[in-house]
């Protein structure tokens, strides 16, 4: 009850980021502030440590309890791999597109895959451990919005 007041605090974002389109008289004046909005925009400065392990050498435990969840949700046979289909709906989902036949061939390349080359879920965390560790933390907060995973890493939009 104490943390009553933290909730709901997550919906707030978007609608400030649209408000400022319009304002043409202001762009002097935001193109001094600009560096700044970015922050502005993300006010949990938790949001990118919470990605990380305490030593900063790996992704978070709580990254990879998400990132497993996710994979379980495409993984519909249940084989612990992603096969074409199942790769071909994640895809879909979070970038609204399929990956590329070079994307694909990247993806068998780099990360772990089972005999069959599908993806298996130590590599689809290898995907996002080498994206998030490379600095690309938008990108990752981006899928696991789309997700449904709010900025504490809960999943809070069951319907995705
Ligand atoms: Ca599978």
């Amino acid at each position: 009850m104490l943390y009553h007041q933290s909730i709901g605090n997550d919906n707030n974002k978007e609608k400030v980021a649209s408000k400022e389109v319009d304002s043409s008289d202001t762009k002097e004046n935001t193109t001094a502030s600009h560096e700044k909005t970015d922050s502005s925009q993300s006010p949990t400065e938790t949001s990118t440590d919470i990605l990380f392990a305490a030593d900063g050498s790996d992704i978070s435990e709580k990254l990879m309890l998400a990132l497993t969840e996710i994979f379980s949700r495409y993984d519909k046979d249940g084989d612990k791999a992603l096969n074409p289909v199942e790769l071909d709906n994640f895809a879909i989902f979070t970038n609204g597109t399929s990956f590329t036949d070079e994307e694909i061939n990247e993806i068998k390349l780099n990360l772990d895959t089972d005999d069959s080359g599908n993806l298996t879920l130590a590599g689809f965390i290898e995907l996002y451990a080498l994206q998030t560790m490379a600095g690309d933390c938008d990108e990752t907060w981006k899928d696991l919005k789309t997700h449904g995973y709010n900025e504490k890493l809960e999943l809070v939009d069951q319907s995705k």
